[in-house]
């Protein structure tokens, strides 16, 4: 996951700023704004019938793509930044969604062009896709230490809000209402709307590969009388502390170790809806607390994706999912949230970099959870 800078709250800025640098440089690669504004048309649109019990809940599956997958070792020649450095890496703006509506749920996948999935099983190692609204200013969900929420450190807004998109720890839906679609909430798509793509995605095999980007939305088209907005807060468990790198390694001769957050303060009243760790191979799970008490024991699962070979020649499960909480719970402004991770790298041995000589690959402890903000007539 590209974290540093959901950690900013401002992901397509700071990845701008690093663009333009580079351009300034060399002009190695086209400039921020060409990237930004390069956009993918729908390769086709397929309408199907939603699963949610709400009435009028439409459901469509986008396809974007072709994306070419070089293999790892040529993947590496390329230049930019990647957070793996054996990863295709892919921005653009994604045309097709459906604008000046409320989204229930998107369900990001990897997909031959056959419908078959993309999985570590047959050698597309998923190291993030993300969908980002950049059309959209946000409020601050959290922050860190024990805040007065009416004189937050900073009163500012952000831009953009996480949309979708999904890892090799599994691709459960971004859900922002209830399972069922019953919870008067959802992600309200503005005309303005701008969906960025952004994914770094790891051909294992020798060959290349041409995948599909699919993204399932169901979604309620105009407006919904007192339904209410979403947002998702994202968090590294480190988020606190004076270091915040997502990017994670073990101490010094442990295999089994636990991290704890600082503590964390909720801005806003509302609901936490949709609640899920994200780590890499080598997380056994997360935890996430509010006031001091469970919000949801998000428990690593390991193998329903098939295995993959450490440079020992060993095959483990790989990592395939994380536990997921989805009843909404009533937070208030001014809760405390803390959240912890554990690890055990020798049950479960981390990736390894297939190219620049090998090296144990990154770990990560992400909570993140979609929040629905309680509107200002306290209706539902
Ligand atoms: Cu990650």
């Amino acid at each position: 996951m590209k974290v540093q800078s959901l950690i900013l709250g401002a992901p397509l800025a700071a990845q701008a700023a690093t663009i333009q640098k580079r351009q300034d440089i060399g002009g190695l690669i086209s400039g921020a704004a060409g990237l930004l504004t390069t956009q993918m048309k729908p390769f086709k649109i397929v309408d199907g019938t939603s699963t949610m019990k709400r009435p009028g809940v439409k459901n469509i599956r986008i396809f974007h793509g072709p994306l070419n997958l070089l293999p790892a070792d040529e993947a590496a020649k390329a230049k930019g930044f990647r957070s793996d450095p054996n990863s295709n890496s892919f921005m653009a703006s994604l045309l097709g969604f459906p604008q000046d509506s409320y989204i229930l749920r998107t369900n990001s996948s990897l997909q031959y062009e056959d419908g078959t999935y993309a999985t570590v099983g047959n050698d597309v190692y998923n190291h993030h896709v993300q969908l980002f609204d950049i059309g959209k200013m946000n409020d601050l969900l959290f922050q860190c230490g024990k805040i007065d929420p009416a004189k937050p450190k900073y009163n500012i807004k952000i831009p953009g809000s996480y949309f979708g998109g999904s890892a090799a720890d599994g691709t459960q839906p971004a859900l922002f209402t209830s399972p069922d679609g019953t919870f008067n909430s959802g992600y309200f798509l503005g005309k303005n709307s701008k969906v960025m793509l952004s994914a770094e995605l790891v051909n294992y095999s020798k060959k290349p590969k041409v995948i599909y980007h699919v993204t399932e939305v169901d979604y309620l088209p105009g407006d919904t009388k007192d339904i209410m907005d979403t947002s998702v807060g994202i968090m590294s468990v480190n988020q606190c502390d004076d270091i915040p790198n997502p990017f994670l390694s073990a101490p010094a001769g442990k295999k089994a170790f636990e991290m704890k957050s600082k503590q964390i303060t909720i801005l806003k009243d509302g609901y936490m809806i949709q609640r899920r760790g994200h780590m890499h191979d080598g997380g056994t799970g997360m935890l996430l607390k509010v006031n001091g008490k469970l919000a949801c024991d998000s428990k690593a699962q390991y193998g329903a994706q098939g295995m993959f070979k450490t440079h020992d020649g060993k095959e483990y499960p790989a990592l395939s999912g994380m536990h997921e909480c989805n009843d909404p719970i009533e937070v208030k402004k001014g809760d405390s949230i803390e959240i912890e991770a554990s690890f055990d790298l020798d049950m479960h041995p981390p990736r390894v970099h297939a190219g620049h000589g090998g090296g144990e690959a990154e770990e990560m402890a992400l909570m993140g959870y979609v929040f629905a903000f309680k509107r200002p007539d306290n209706k539902q």
